[in-house]
């Protein structure tokens, strides 16, 4: 809302009242006055907004802004061999047919932000923890001209990029996988480097609470575009961060006003709607709109005239004052007001083409950051106003900026111009990098900046520090089984953190957390026993204070109880699997989640888990789309084996006994964090309650490679073969059998991910050698009698027990719940996606018959006995 002035005398007294309180008792105390004044407004229903979004200008005002200490014109030298290196990289990349891509003008809109950081605050890791620094993916050229000037990468480095096949080359974006000692963390897929970075920076806290890596100062920055806060990923923690006085945070969102097709809000301005959003949140923001070649001018706006156009102008109109140039802008922009146009009167056209943008600006950004970095109390984003495609002539500003890859010869050239570049115009077509001698003043500068800060970045660091192994009766405990008593795998697996938590050796690196869903998985007894982790501590008495089990929050709490965030929680896991080597203290993280919001929901996020070389335990409670019968299907899981498959380090598995689960985290632990093998775990557990045998004797390797015989038979006919609560049904089915004198023998099968992982290794070693004897896979050598057919049943769709047809070189039929799941008893459920015991039976007879071992009267007895209805409706049919 904003009415007219109807009585500007009257406006004009209450601004001097307020002018002299300012002057005369501080902003401290008008800020009060107007609270109150606020507040009595509210009482009569109004909603103030003056809080929210301040005018479109500066928040720093021009006497309050901190001074940057260094050599101005040094460090532009700097910037400019940076910004061309960078454009240079990108287009010798697409010089010839290859067209391998990257991006100019993005980087070209953040180089000053960036290089502002690296020269005065962004820390190194001599001495220190370095600053932990997710970069907007996609201006990675930028990053790397800057390491190439600090003599890290050389020309060939840099004529590697995006050359990631034969040669070491330099990833298209942030790949730790690709690069592990440069990329911390990997950011191009838009949303996920803010909502990490938060989580980042809430582990950092955590860590710091329970006195295992003090935080000190260090910081997490996170630069992301200002297309890339419309993905509900980038904006969906930003609450959480407030609520917890992220102090240690500090978001730098380049405001270019463009995305990859157009405008961010044409029709509006991002910068004021992102402002409102984080204040809201909680947040200091920051806005560094204009450069300081605007001061004077904005000096000379006595009546808020010219604030009053820059208030209105809309981010659609801003992109043409840049793309459009000077005379553009006056006729269009300042001439809005004939008053503010006569303040720009003496300015050429040039003049007002060059009055610099905030972000542009390094002496703004300074002051911007200073500020950041010296408040506390509460997270920061700096909202920076800046020009995509920055220098690149005709192409500023352009609809069509985001996907330049290749300049004309007087783009070029004006960019050349532009930065004061060494390159002749003979040499021009060549594109050359430019580094300048080692012995001058600007490779001197650049050194000794990033000496003052802790030595260059960006820097990973890949070795870790290798763990003791935990006491083994953790594991062995459930070795002998459940003696009659029933429990589910859930549990199983509690108990084994439970324990582990104790552990002396690496009890205080076991990090249990949760999405609000600690007591749908019997994990409730925690929050007393460790506590869980609150930066308030516990402000006041829980409802529950006098049970034994009472809801306790703490500073120094050890669980992490997230809400109802999946995103988030799997966030904060991922900070803290990387904790190894972004804090140099390796934790063991272990998320429990409902097993269906896992990887269906986030993905992305876990395949930027895998990049980031993430280690720890994923936990899918309340797994298989009939064992978690009664909630429907939206809940029941039948294929997040499917899913995690597709991520290459996550080692995954569907045990079906307690021992199974003790001997894969025990094996976990040690591959992952003593042998430092870059996986991570997802393993299902159920919430179906069953007896659990003891272990087989020498199951270990078995269960670890994917499969073991459970039980024998005599002179078996047929293999039955399952995994989860499903193996159940085999075992009865085992029995069925029996009554016909059809011997079986069942094989539990812990993962046929990893069965299929060792069949495709062990095919292409054979093919490569043709010469050399045929090796085996895993399940041939189980399977060492081939002629027997195997029966395959679990409560995952059949694509997961198919995927080791090929190594199965006996018959092989496979039942799996295909179909959208739905509620009803576990019996009936099995039934209708005919994986039960009687299915399974039916399946074994049949391809018995089929192989010509069991005669037609026998398998018609045995489907009159189970009844089989050849009518019954396929439960995938659509
Ligand atoms: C999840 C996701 N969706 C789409 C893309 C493709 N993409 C890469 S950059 C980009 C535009 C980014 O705009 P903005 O965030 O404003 O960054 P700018 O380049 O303007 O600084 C898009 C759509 C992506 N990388 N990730
Ligand atoms: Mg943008």
């Amino acid at each position: 809302m904003n009415p007219e002035d109807k009585d500007p005398l009257e406006t004009r007294e209450w601004l001097d009242a307020i002018n002299s309180i300012i002057e005369e008792e501080g902003l401290d105390r008008a800020s009060y006055l107007m609270t109150k004044l606020a507040k009595r407004l509210n009482e009569e229903g109004a909603i103030p907004t003056y809080n929210l979004t301040t005018p479109f200008r500066n928040s720093i005002p021009v006497k309050e802004e901190a001074q940057m200490p260094g050599d101005l014109f040094m460090e532009r030298r700097i910037r400019s061999l940076i910004r061309w290196n960078a454009l240079a990289l990108v287009l010798r990349a697409n010089k010839n047919d290859d067209d391998l891509g990257g991006h100019i003008s993005t980087f070209s809109s953040a180089a000053t932000l960036y290089d502002v950081g690296f020269n005065y605050f962004f820390r190194g890791s001599e001495g220190q923890l370095e600053d932990l620094i997710y970069y907007q993916g996609h201006s990675s050229p930028g990053i790397y001209a800057r390491s190439f000037l600090e003599g890290y990468l050389n020309e060939e480095d840099l004529d590697n990029f995006r050359s990631e096949v034969k040669k070491p080359g330099l990833s298209s974006y942030p790949h730790p996988w690709l690069m592990p000692d440069y990329w911390q963390f990997p950011t191009v897929s838009m949303g996920l480097g803010p909502i990490m970075g938060i989580y980042q920076a809430h582990i950092m806290r955590y860590m710091s609470a329970r006195g295992l890596v003090p935080r000190n100062d260090r910081k997490v920055w996170v630069f992301c575009g200002d297309g890339e806060m419309d993905e509900p990923e980038s904006k969906g923690a930003i609450a959480l961060a407030g609520r917890e006085s992220l102090e240690n945070l500090i978001f730098v969102i380049n405001c270019n006003l463009q995305r990859l097709d157009g405008p961010v809000r044409g029709n509006g301005k991002i910068i004021q709607e992102l402002e409102g959003s984080f204040r809201g949140a909680g947040w200091n923001v920051i806005k560094v709109i204009w450069g300081r070649k605007w001061d004077p001018i904005i000096a000379k706006d006595k009546e808020g005239k010219l604030q009053d156009i820059m208030d209105a102008v809309l981010d659609g109109e801003m992109q043409n004052f840049k793309a459009k140039g000077g005379a553009y802008t006056r006729e269009n922009f300042f001439a809005k007001d004939p008053d503010v146009l006569k303040i720009v009167e003496d300015l050429t056209d040039e003049d007002i083409y060059r009055l610099n943008r905030g972000g542009h600006d390094p002496y703004k950004v300074y002051a911007a950051y200073h500020k950041a970095v010296n408040s506390s109390g509460a997270p920061t984003v700096i909202l920076a106003l800046t020009t995509k495609g920055y220098g690149v002539g005709s192409r500023e500003a352009d609809n069509t900026t985001h996907q330049v890859k290749k300049l004309s010869l007087d783009n070029i050239k004006a960019f050349r111009d532009k930065f004061n570049i060494p390159v002749t115009d003979e040499d021009i077509e060549k594109i050359p990098y430019v580094r300048p001698p080692e012995d001058s003043p600007e490779m001197q500068y650049l050194r000794k900046t990033r000496a003052n800060l802790g030595g260059p970045i960006p820097r990973r660091r890949a070795k870790s520090k290798i763990l003791n192994m935990p006491d083994d009766k953790a594991f062995s405990k459930l070795y002998s089984g459940s003696e009659e008593r029933k429990i589910s795998t859930t549990m199983a697996t509690v108990r084994v953190i439970t324990d582990l938590l104790k552990d002396k050796e690496i009890g205080q690196r076991i990090v249990p957390i949760v999405p609000d869903e600690a007591r749908t998985f019997g994990m409730e007894a925690l929050f007393r026993q460790v506590g869980i982790y609150s930066s308030a501590g516990q402000n006041y008495e829980p409802e529950d204070a006098d049970k034994v089990m009472w809801y306790k929050e703490s500073k120094e709490g050890v669980m992490l109880e997230e809400g109802i965030t999946e995103a988030g929680a799997f966030s904060a896991w991922t900070a803290l699997a990387t904790a190894y080597t972004n804090y140099d203290f390796p934790m063991i993280p272990f998320y429990l989640f409902y097993s269906m919001f896992g990887f269906q929901r986030i993905h992305d996020l876990a395949w930027a888990a895998g990049d980031s070389q993430a280690k720890g335990f994923l936990i899918g409670a309340t797994s298989g789309r009939t064992t978690l019968n009664g909630e429907g299907l939206q809940h029941q899981d039948g294929h997040s084996h499917i899913l995690s498959s597709t991520i290459p380090n996550c080692l995954s598995y569907d045990p079906a006994f307690s021992y199974e689960i003790a001997v894969i985290i025990k094996d976990g632990i040690q591959k992952m964090f003593v042998e430092q093998k870059n996986y991570f775990y997802y393993i299902t557990t159920m919430n179906e309650n069953y007896e659990h045998p003891q272990m087989p004797k020498g199951a270990e390797e078995g269960i670890i490679k994917g499969m073991y015989k459970l039980l024998p038979g005599k002179k078996p006919s047929i293999r039955l073969i399952g995994s989860g609560s499903i193996l159940n049904e085999s075992i009865k089915a085992k029995e069925l059998l029996k009554n016909y004198d059809i011997q079986s023998e069942v094989w539990s099968v812990t993962s046929f991910n990893l069965l299929r992982k060792n069949g495709m290794e062990i095919e292409r070693k054979n093919q490569l050698n043709p010469n050399k004897k045929e090796i085996k896979t895993y399940v041939e050598e189980c399977f060492e009698d081939d002629s027997i057919p195997v029966v395959a049943s679990t409560d995952y769709m059949r694509a997961y027990a198919e995927q080791i047809r090929p190594y199965v070189k006996a018959d092989y039929t496979v039942l799996g719940t295909d179909g959208f799941g739905r509620s009803d008893s576990r019996k009936n459920l099995r039934e209708f996606f005919e994986i039960d015991a009687t299915s399974i039976t039916r399946a074994a007879a049949y391809t018995l018959h089929k192989n010509n071992l069991l005669d037609k009267t026998k398998l018609k007895q045995i489907y009159d006995d189970l009844e089989i209805d050849p009518l019954k409706p396929n439960p995938w049919e659509v």
